[in-house]
Parts: C-alpha cells; sequence; structure tokens
C-alpha cells in the first residue's frame, strides 16, 4: 500500500515536471514558426495590352519557382507558357514569360492578376486592358535626339530603370489639335511617381507638364499651337528611386 502511493507521488511529481517544461517550451516554439515560401508578384510587364491581342509578359517577384499558369479577375483572359524557340531546347517552357490572349469582349480598364506556381497562388499585380495601339517603350531614349517616334493614340508599356532613366517620345502634331497624355502608375500598381512633360521640338521650355493628377497618375491636356513634332518627357520625380517596379503606361 506504500508503495502504491509512493509511486502515485512519483507520477504527480513527474507530470508536474512535464507540465513545467511544456509550458517553458511552449512559447519559445510559438516564437518561432517554421517558415514557408510566399509567392509574391512584384512586377508583370508589359502591364497591360490590347483588347482582342494577344500580348507576350515576362513576370518578376519572389518565390515564384515553377510558374504553371496566370489566374486573372475576369474570364476573358487565357496564359499560355512560353515556348522555347530553340530547337535544340526540345521545346521546354521559358521560365516566367506568358503568351496572355485578351478576348475581343474583355472590358477596357483595370483587372487583376495572380501566378500559380510551386508554392501556391501569388498577391494580384494589375494587369490593364486598353483599346489603343501598343508598343514597348525602346532604349535608349534618353535624350532628344533618341525620342522615340510614336503615333498619337498609342499606349507605350515603359519603365524608369534605373533612377537616373529619363524616357523620350516624340509625335508629329497639328496647330489646334488637343492632345492628353495621361501616365497610369499608382493606379496599375507601380512604385514610379512620375513628372509629365510635353515640348514643342527645339523649345526647352514645357509647354504643359503633370505630376500626380490622381494619386501618382500623371496626366495633361493641351491644345497644340502649331504645326510640329512634339515630345513627351517622362522620369521618376527627383530621380531618386528606380528599377522595373517603376514601370509606366503611357498614351499619347
Ligand atoms: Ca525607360
Ligand atoms: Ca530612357
Amino acid at each position: 500500500m506504500r508503495r502504491t502511493h509512493r509511486l502515485a507521488a512519483v507520477l504527480v511529481h513527474f507530470a508536474g515536471v512535464l507540465s513545467i517544461l511544456w509550458l517553458a517550451l511552449a512559447p519559445a516554439q510559438a516564437q518561432n514558426p517554421p517558415v514557408y515560401p510566399s509567392p509574391r508578384l512584384l512586377t508583370i510587364f508589359p502591364p497591360g495590352g490590347k483588347v482582342g491581342s494577344t500580348v507576350e509578359v515576362t513576370i518578376g517577384g519572389l518565390d515564384l519557382e515553377e510558374a504553371t499558369d496566370l489566374y486573372f479577375s475576369h474570364p476573358g483572359f487565357k496564359a499560355a507558357r512560353v515556348r522555347d524557340p530553340d530547337p535544340n531546347k526540345q521545346g521546354q517552357f521559358v521560365a516566367n514569360k506568358f503568351n496572355v490572349t485578351i478576348a475581343p469582349e474583355t472590358p477596357i480598364g483595370i483587372h487583376d492578376v495572380r501566378v500559380i506556381g510551386k508554392y501556391g497562388i501569388s498577391n494580384p499585380r494589375a494587369f490593364v486592358v486598353g483599346d489603343l495601339v501598343e508598343v514597348a517603350e525602346k532604349e535608349p531614349n534618353n535624350d532628344v535626339p533618341q525620342a522615340q517616334k510614336v503615333d498619337l493614340n498609342t499606349t507605350i508599356n515603359g519603365a524608369v530603370n534605373p533612377n537616373t532613366d529619363v524616357d523620350y517620345f516624340s509625335f508629329a502634331g497639328k496647330q489646334g489639335q488637343r492632345v492628353v497624355v495621361s501616365c497610369q502608375a499608382s493606379s496599375i500598381d507601380s512604385r514610379l511617381d512620375p513628372q509629365v512633360q510635353l515640348f514643342v521640338a527645339g523649345n526647352p521650355h514645357p509647354i504643359a507638364s503633370n505630376r500626380r493628377y490622381q494619386h501618382r497618375d500623371a496626366v495633361l491636356d493641351a491644345i497644340l499651337p502649331t504645326d510640329s513634332e512634339y515630345l513627351v518627357r517622362v522620369v521618376q520625380h527627383t530621380h531618386l528611386v528606380g528599377g522595373p517596379e517603376y514601370f509606366y503606361r503611357l498614351s499619347v
């Protein structure tokens, strides 16, 4: 009987020690949870395309390994992985590149896109459907003689990369013509804070300039004073930051 009591006392003591150990260890475990990769989509470039067209996009971000598909907020989009055209690669997929087909009935405006990959689905990023002709920015376009020629009613997909990047575009304008230049930045999840200016070619003083028309999107509006070549200049305000996440859509 006495041995039974002693055994019970030992068991109670042991249970107490275990409880103290558990309490001591539990907070330590809570402070160090296992870290799993978390897919983060930072850039998709170009960040949009013309309705009814197919556009090749490149995605960038973190933990996007084995990206197999893009998931859009509207059913009008279809994404297909891009295959390497090199016959020696036997049709292997090119990492992080997709052909996005935008059906003709897809609404014009800003949609969301996410990436599906090895570690699950990413955060959303904006993807814009436009109704103008789209072109990619062609660097170098850093000074007036290098200005990239565009037609009116064009959307240019560009980036301020690196921070000191200056982007010039030129178009032919007629006296009395009204021109609206819009530069989408924060509305499409870009970090850019663009300063946009419009010049008559050969005159260093801008005829219109804008920054932060709405949030960090810029819009300027001008009646053209003469038949001439015109220049649009896009920079990051104060030139302190830039990079792939400083993309924009400039519509002229
Ligand atoms: Ca640029
Ligand atoms: Ca440039």
